[in-house]
C-alpha cells in the first residue's frame, strides 16, 4: 500500500494523464469542464478529449484554431477552451486554409463529419489536400448524417438503413452508390502527407488514434504539408442502437469496409520540402 501511494505521488500529470504513475486522468485545459449535448455512447466526446489532452500536453493551447464543422460537433465551441471558428457546412478547408496561411506558426484543425466533408464539402477537401494546405483535418466518419436524423452519407454502408434508404443502401437497383473511402481517395494526391484511419469503439482503437491525430498535429508545426486523421465512430442514436451494441457494430461492419491504420505516411521522406514528388518540367524563353 504504502508502495502504491509513493507510486502515484511519483507520477507526473502530463496530457491529462498519469505517466509513469499507474492512475487518474486529469481534465485537459482545453476542454471546458460542463456537461455535453452529445447522446449517449456518441463518439465526438471522446474525440474531442484526445484533441484537447494532445493541445495541452503540445503547450499549444493559445495559438490553437480549430473550425467547427455543421453537423452535431456544431456545439464544439462550447467545448473547446481555445480559438474557434464556424464556417458555412462544408467550407471548413477553406476557412482553415486561410488561418493557416496568415497564421502559420499556430496550430489549425479542420474538425469534420462525415456529411460535411464527404458530401457537401466534397471539392473544398479534395483542393485543400491537393494544394497541400498545411492544416490538420479530423473527419468523424460515423456512416450517417448525425444532427439531421440519420439520411445517408456518403459513407453509409451498403445495406445499412437510413432515413433516405429505409431498405439499406443499395447501389445497384436503386442507385445510391458505394461507401467512399475518403483517406484512400486523398491518400492519392501529391499534396497529402500523412493520412490515417483509427476508431473510438474500443480503448485500444483510442489509444492508436490519439497516436495518429498526435503524429499528424506534430508534422503540422514542422510545416510538413497536409495531414488526415479519419476516425470511425459511433452514432447510436442514428444507427437505432444502445451504445454497447453500437460499439460491436462498428468493429464488425464498419472496420472491414474502412480498415485502421496508415493509409499514407510521407513524413520521413519528405520532411518539409515542398508538396509533391513529380518531377517539375523546366520551361525555358524558346519553349
Ligand atoms: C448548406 C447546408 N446544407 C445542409 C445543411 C443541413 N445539415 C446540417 S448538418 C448536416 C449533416 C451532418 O452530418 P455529418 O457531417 O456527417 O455530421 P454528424 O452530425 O454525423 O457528426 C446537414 C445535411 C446545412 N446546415 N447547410
Ligand atoms: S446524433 Fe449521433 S453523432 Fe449526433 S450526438 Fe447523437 S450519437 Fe452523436
Ligand atoms: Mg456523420
Amino acid at each position: 500500500m504504502q508502495q502504491l501511494s509513493k507510486q502515484l505521488s511519483d507520477g507526473q500529470l502530463v496530457d491529462g494523464r498519469l505517466v509513469d504513475g499507474r492512475l487518474v486522468h486529469g481534465h485537459p485545459k482545453s476542454l471546458y469542464d460542463v456537461p455535453t449535448k452529445y447522446c449517449g455512447g456518441c463518439g465526438h466526446g471522446i474525440i474531442h478529449r484526445i484533441i484537447t489532452e494532445l493541445i495541452d500536453g503540445m503547450g499549444l493551447r493559445e495559438r490553437a484554431i480549430i473550425t467547427n464543422p455543421v453537423g452535431c460537433a456544431i456545439w464544439a465551441d462550447l467545448y473547446f477552451d481555445f480559438d474557434s471558428v464556424q464556417p458555412p457546412h462544408g467550407r471548413t478547408p477553406a476557412a482553415a486554409t486561410g488561418i493557416k496561411r496568415v497564421l502559420p506558426d499556430h496550430l489549425v484543425i479542420c474538425y469534420q463529419g462525415d456529411g460535411d466533408m464527404a458530401a457537401i464539402g466534397t471539392a473544398e477537401m479534395i483542393h485543400a489536400a491537393n494544394r497541400g494546405e498545411k492544416f490538420t483535418t479530423i473527419f468523424v466518419n460515423n456512416a450517417i448524417y448525425g444532427m439531421t436524423g440519420g439520411q445517408m452519407a456518403p459513407t453509409t454502408l451498403v445495406g445499412q438503413k437510413a432515413a433516405t434508404a429505409p431498405d439499406g443502401r443499395d447501389p445497384d437497383t436503386a442507385g445510391m452508390g458505394y461507401p467512399i473511402r475518403v483517406s484512400e481517395l486523398l491518400s492519392s494526391l501529391e499534396g497529402a502527407r500523412y493520412i490515417a484511419r483509427g476508431a473510438v469503439n474500443n480503448a485500444a482503437n483510442i489509444r492508436k488514434t490519439r497516436q495518429y491525430i498526435r503524429k499528424a498535429l506534430e508534422a503540422q508545426m514542422q510545416g510538413i504539408g497536409f495531414t488526415m486523421v479519419e476516425i470511425l465512430s459511433q452514432c447510436p442514436t442514428n444507427w437505432g442502437m444502445e451504445p454497447v451494441q453500437s460499439v460491436e457494430w462498428l468493429e464488425q461492419n464498419m472496420i472491414p469496409v474502412f480498415p485502421l491504420g496508415e493509409i499514407k505516411n510521407t513524413l520521413a521522406t519528405v520532411a518539409a520540402e515542398p508538396a509533391g514528388n513529380i518531377a517539375r518540367i523546366t520551361m525555358g524563353a524558346d519553349q
